[in-house]
């Protein structure tokens, strides 16, 4: 398998992609909104053109290639032997609909269950963070630094405000004094773009009670190459084959933001 060549033309369908779903703006496009688990939980037709947009290039640029997408409008892999790619087509849907900016396009290439390559394109913005195996990760053309040590007292993280309040899910007065020690917090409603931020220093972790597979399929192989360290809230390496609680981090305060701050009910 010839990575660059796999790194070139998923580049070129993903910038391709985030035209398309630009050009939905316009005034005689109809975006459809439906709501799937919960009242929160978004999915519109744009959605589901840009999935099948993306498995029609990939069969016609190999037909032995497999694809898990968010929508489903491809076949279910059945393993992840050869190459299988994880393909969240907009990722931060609510924020596609309401804010028409601050949503991703997210894909990771997985070659016989191993990350090779890692994207998350901001759409709206034109920006690409991207990785090779073994090679490094990119910011557009600029190379992505090693994260530096920092303290939890400078850390900004990334978590969603529900969290903070009385919840099945976790003990929220440890997630309070986790706020009350860093230096600020943020939430930016796309998991995609918040990992994208962690893995280039803007941020220094963020957290989450649940992500599938096509939020972090992506994002953690961009983590490998800078250090940031991805797992989920029991501190084991992100399962891809179901949902998931998930921790990416600065590699400096990953484990002490596991041991004292968080409790999972
Ligand atoms: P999505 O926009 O692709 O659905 C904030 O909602 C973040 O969590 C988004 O990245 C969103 O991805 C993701 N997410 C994962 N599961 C979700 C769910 N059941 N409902 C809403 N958002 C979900
Ligand atoms: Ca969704
Ligand atoms: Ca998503
Ligand atoms: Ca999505």
């Amino acid at each position: 398998m010839d990575l660059k060549q796999l790194d070139a033309f998923a580049k070129e369908i993903i910038i391709e992609a985030g035209k398309r779903i630009c050009a939905s703006f316009s005034y005689d496009l109809e975006v459809e909104v439906e709501t799937k688990s919960s009242p929160n939980d978004l999915v519109t037709n744009i959605d589901r053109e840009t999935e099948m947009f993306f498995i029609e290039q990939i069969y016609q640029f190999d037909p032995t290639h497999k694809i898990l997408g968010e929508e489903g409008m491809g076949e279910h892999p059945d393993s992840m032997d050869g190459v299988v790619w994880i393909i969240d087509p907009i990722d931060g849907t609510m924020n596609f609909v309401k804010q028409h900016r601050h949503f991703m396009i997210t894909i990771g290439i997985y070659i016989d269950g191993v990350g090779k390559l890692g994207y998350i394109y901001d759409v709206m913005r034109e920006d690409m963070f991207y990785a090779i195996a073994g090679e490094g990760a990119w910011y557009n053309d600029s190379p992505l630094r090693k994260l530096q040590p920092l303290t939890i007292e400078e850390a900004v993280i990334g978590i969603n405000a529900s969290w903070v309040t009385p919840n099945r899910k976790i003990n929220h007065e440890k997630l309070i004094d986790l706020i009350h020690t860093v230096r600020g917090t943020r939430s930016y409603g796309s998991a995609a773009m918040e990992i994208a931020f962690v893995v280039s220093g803007k941020l220094d972790a963020y957290i989450s009670m649940r992500l599938a597979p096509w939020d972090i399929g992506g994002g953690i192989i961009i983590a490998k190459e800078v250090g940031a360290i991805a797992t989920n809230l029991n501190g084991q390496a992100p399962d891809l084959s179901g949902s998931d609680t998930f921790l990416i981090a600065n590699p400096y305060i990953h484990q002490l933001i596991l041991e004292h701050y968080i409790e999972e009910k």
